[in-house]
């Protein structure tokens, strides 16, 4: 029952999907990820992800099932939410939303009623389109209002927050982001909320593996429902979770089930039981500070090359590069860094007017890196190739140069030895 990448019958049986989960460990081990909100799972979460839990139908919650022969699945879905409690420090813990949307979707039913307004960032400016969007559920269904950062900072401008909520009154203000790079100020954000009587809620999705490990401040004090996901920085399974106050307990549980999902993916809800216990180690604390300082590192190396950084440096675990100076788009920057064997994603910048599928930026990750062992000094070595495969882009030669600097670069760090 190891992870199916390995699995004998799946190559016996279905050659060409095998062969899809060849060429992507093939893919995976061969390129450099800078996906700020992708990372690498561990073999156990692999394991309890592709294992026979995903045969088990468990509406409900552990002791009060709609199924019989839940008894295995309780145990894995207790220990998901009591570790998840130790890990955040919060009253109460709901694992089943199957992804972030999902559990931003829960966070919003028990707040909010169709037609009623929510506040949270801009998309170009680091919010989600979970966020109020036009083209989501979320700004269908409600009044989305947004605020953005500070047109010279590019950060977020609290005083503007607080204007933006007293002339709209939302009925919740939502803090996240996903391509924003500096901290959350949750106390100003409440004080917000709170001199509007609106609710707050954090979207931690992209930060939560920095709260636990300490280099994020913690929103579980001060948001009535923290959302989040389990693969991103906390390094876990596909999918999301809500935390809440004892006193939210029962609405959002009935919110996540029966109100929006049907049967939980229990194999998931177990792989996140083993995300939580291996969070729950001392060096998970290190491998976030290491995500955080790589991330400064290469957003310096990044500077010195001359490339425009939004908001001139980072305090999370990614940076945005504005390369309107550069004469290129993201699109283009990141088709020429994935040739070379480099992923990053094309991103908008603050206030970009093009669309999304071509973006000024691109946005830089190092949760991924610091998995595969990187540390600040690799951080130099991988900003020059960069540097040299964007500003020297025309030039074959170069790029095959970078190619191969990538690929020796890569040998030092092995990904999942243990699948051959
Ligand atoms: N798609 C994720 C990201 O890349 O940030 C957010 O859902």
């Amino acid at each position: 029952m190891g992870p199916a990448i390995g699995d004998r019958e799946l190559k016996r049986m279905d050659p060409e999907v095998a062969g899809a989960l060849e060429l992507e460990l093939k893919r995976e081990r061969e390129f450099v990820n800078l996906i700020a909100s992708e990372n690498y799972a561990s073999l156990a979460v692999l394991a309890a992800q592709g294992s026979i839990l995903t045969n088990k139908y468990a509406e409900g919650y552990p002791g009060n099932r709609y199924y019989s022969g839940c008894e295995a699945v309780d145990i894995a879905e207790r220990l998901a939410v009591s570790r998840a409690k130790e890990l955040f420090g919060c009253e109460h813990a709901n694992v089943q939303p199957h992804a972030g949307v999902q559990a931003n979707m829960a966070a919003y039913v028990c707040s909010l009623k169709p037609g009623d307004t929510m506040m949270a960032m801009d998309l170009t400016c680091g919010g989600h389109l979970s966020h109020g969007a036009a083209s989501s559920f979320s700004g269908k269904l409600y009044k989305a209002v947004h605020y953005g950062v500070d047109r010279e900072t590019e950060m977020i401008d609290y005083d503007l927050v607080a204007e933006i909520a007293r002339k709209e009154e939302p009925r919740l203000i939502v803090a996240g982001c996903s391509s924003y790079p500096r901290r959350l100020d949750f106390e100003a954000f409440r004080r917000i909320a709170d001199d509007v009587g609106a609710l707050l809620m954090v979207d931690m999705a992209h930060f939560g593996g920095l709260v636990v490990g300490g280099v994020h401040p913690d929103p579980v004090p001060y948001a009535d429902y923290v959302t989040g996901t389990t693969h991103k920085t906390l390094r876990g399974p596909r999918g999301g979770l809500v935390l809440t106050r004892e006193s939210n307990r029962e609405r959002l549980d009935s919110v996540v089930f029966p109100g929006m999902q049907g049967g939980p993916l229990m194999h998931v809800v177990a792989a996140k039981a083993v995300c939580f216990k291996e969070a729950l180690q001392p060096e998970f604390k290190l491998y976030q500070e290491t995500i955080v300082t790589n991330a400064k590192a290469l957003c310096e190396k990044m500077g010195s090359e001359g490339f425009r950084i939004v908001s001139g440096g980072t305090e999370t675990h990614l940076f945005l590069i504005d390369l309107r100076q550069n004469g290129l788009s993201g699109k283009e920057a990141q088709d020429v860094l994935e040739s070379v064997g480099i992923n990053v994603n094309m991103n908008e910048i603050p206030y970009d007017e093009t669309p999304p599928t071509v973006t000024c930026g691109i946005r830089i990750g190092t949760p991924a890196v610091t998995t595969r062992g990187m540390r600040p000094e690799h951080m130099d070595t991988l900003g020059g190739l960069i540097s040299r495969a964007l500003k020297e882009r025309e030039k074959e030669s170069v790029l095959a140069d970078v190619r191969e600097k990538v690929r020796g670069l890569l040998a030092g760090f092995p990904l999942y030895p243990e699948l051959d």
